[in-house]
């Protein structure tokens, strides 16, 4: 009972390199492009329903013909407080080596210690949640790698889906956080699902919740499509990110609503052709590109598209943050068609990042920010720098373009625009104008 993701995945390069090809000339022709790009969205959005519609006719054609896995054939029991780790991973093993479906059946509570799920796998391999993965409580069971719970590695052609919930059972683990409390040493948590160099991945209709730390990390991933995803952790809940993006190229982030303690999606350094859209988020901090250039590193992030994105209640609206000190760069970044309600930060370019105890020491390199468009971006501020752009006085922010962008206060009192080292252009409207 597979979706054969052979088809979509083809489809999504394709919309993702005509993605980078519009980059690409949007740069020649700057804001004149709003016509073709319209049509380039339009043309993606059809594209996923007609994509959906050959997905769905594929199954009922093929019907059942992968086979599937059941847990429970190896014991896995759910609910009891028992552990089902070694049943997942039996599972795992004939299902990824038959090439069949693992499933998780619904209605019940399996508790699974870390575990990787290793590929590659025989075709026709997938991993359905119908039920509830909840982590194991005791964090004594990650010594060996306080990184991880759920690890997907190296794995091809394949989907997890299902509808069903992973849940990380974070609650201890924010209690020991140093930014919960301050008497203790910083030290990672797990994040709850990563993916390590998977290829033609879709991760769709799922409940992700209360992470240790990040929820969803896709790490050197490659042509990847994540759907119709609920990420839901408590505001107060120290780095818990709904979708972390690293070293990965070709994914389109679609239809998903996040909300949790840190930002919504982060994408970060080595990352390419990277599309959200649809996205609501809040409580959070907000979409970010960055953190990048951490320790004097170098960063590369380029062609990244958020559109149509809802933020209400975020400590940043959409933000592009570097340390002082790194080089590369980040470009061709697009932030279109936006609201923004009660954020903090709606608009903000910080390149004097600095996430740590002490202070940060001023240093002369910096990641070159260049070709950021915002363009329709509306709704209100909650603090009254409703647009910053604190870029480096060394490395300026080079072509920032804005067009259409009026953000208010939410409240009685002024909005401001706070604009250092950057060279803009604007077009329509631009609401507040920078003041300095
Ligand atoms: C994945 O799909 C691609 C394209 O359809 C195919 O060439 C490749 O052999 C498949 N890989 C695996 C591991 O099934
Ligand atoms: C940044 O990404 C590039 C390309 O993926 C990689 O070669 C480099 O090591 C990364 N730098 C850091 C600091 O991770
Ligand atoms: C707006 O956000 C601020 C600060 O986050 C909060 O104190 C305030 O209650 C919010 N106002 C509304 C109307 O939600
Ligand atoms: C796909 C989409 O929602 N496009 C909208 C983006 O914003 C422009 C205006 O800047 C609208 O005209 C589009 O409809």
């Amino acid at each position: 009972m597979r979706m054969s993701p052979q088809r979509p995945m083809l489809s999504l390069f394709i919309i993702l390199v005509s993605l980078g090809s519009s980059l690409g000339s949007y740069q020649e022709n700057k804001l004149q492009q709003t016509n073709a790009h319209r049509r380039l969205m339009k043309a993606s959005h059809e594209h996923l329903t007609l994509t959906t519609k050959a997905a769905r006719l594929t199954l009922a054609v093929s019907g059942s013909a992968a086979g599937t896995v059941n847990v429970e054939k190896f014991g896995a029991k759910g609910g009891d407080g028992g552990d089902d780790t070694q049943a997942f991973e039996k599972a795992w093993n004939e299902a990824c080596s038959k090439g069949a479906v693992l499933v998780v059946p619904e209605k019940k509570i399996y508790h699974v210690k870390p575990i990787t799920f290793s590929g590659p796998c025989q075709p026709n391999s997938g991993f359905r949640v119908y039920g509830t993965i909840k982590a194991w409580p005791r964090r004594e069971a990650y010594e060996e790698d306080r990184s991880h719970w759920i690890v997907f590695e190296n794995i091809n052609n394949f989907t997890v889906d299902g509808g069903g919930t992973i849940n990380g059972n974070g609650r201890k683990w924010w209690q020991n956080s140093c930014k919960v409390n301050k008497n203790l040493p910083c030290k990672v948590a797990p994040t709850a699902v990563t993916f390590q160099e998977c290829k033609n991945l879709r991760v769709k209709n799922l409940r992700v919740k209360n992470a240790q730390q990040m929820h969803l990390s896709f790490e050197k991933c490659f042509n990847v499509r994540v759907s119709n995803l609920v990420v839901r952790a408590p505001e107060s809940s120290p780095n818990t990110d709904g979708i972390h993006v690293t070293a990965t190229q070709n994914i389109l982030i679609s239809n998903s609503v996040i909300r949790t303690g840190d930002d919504c999606i982060s994408i970060v350094n080595g990352s390419k052709n990277v599309l959200a859209t649809d996205i609501t988020c809040g409580p959070g901090h907000g979409i970010s590109i960055g953190s990048l250039g951490a320790g004097n590193s170098e960063a590369a992030v380029s062609d990244v598209v958020v559109n149509r994105a809802k933020l209400t209640g975020t400590t940043n609206g959409v933000r592009i943050k570097t340390w002082q000190g790194g080089s590369g760069y980040a470009k061709n970044i697009k932030f279109l068609n936006i609201s923004m309600k009660n954020v903090s930060n709606p608009i903000i370019i910080d390149q004097n990042y600095c996430d740590q105890e002490e202070s940060c020491p001023e240093q002369k390199s910096a990641v070159q920010l260049s070709n950021v468009v915002y363009q329709n971006i509306k709704g209100t501020s909650a603090s009254e720098v409703a647009i910053k752009f604190d870029c480096s006085r060394t490395v300026p922010c080079r072509e920032i373009y804005v067009q259409d962008v009026i953000l208010k206060p939410e409240g009685s009192g002024d909005a401001i625009a706070s604009c250092e080292n950057v060279r803009f252009i604007n077009r329509g409207k631009f609401l507040p104008q920078c003041t300095t």
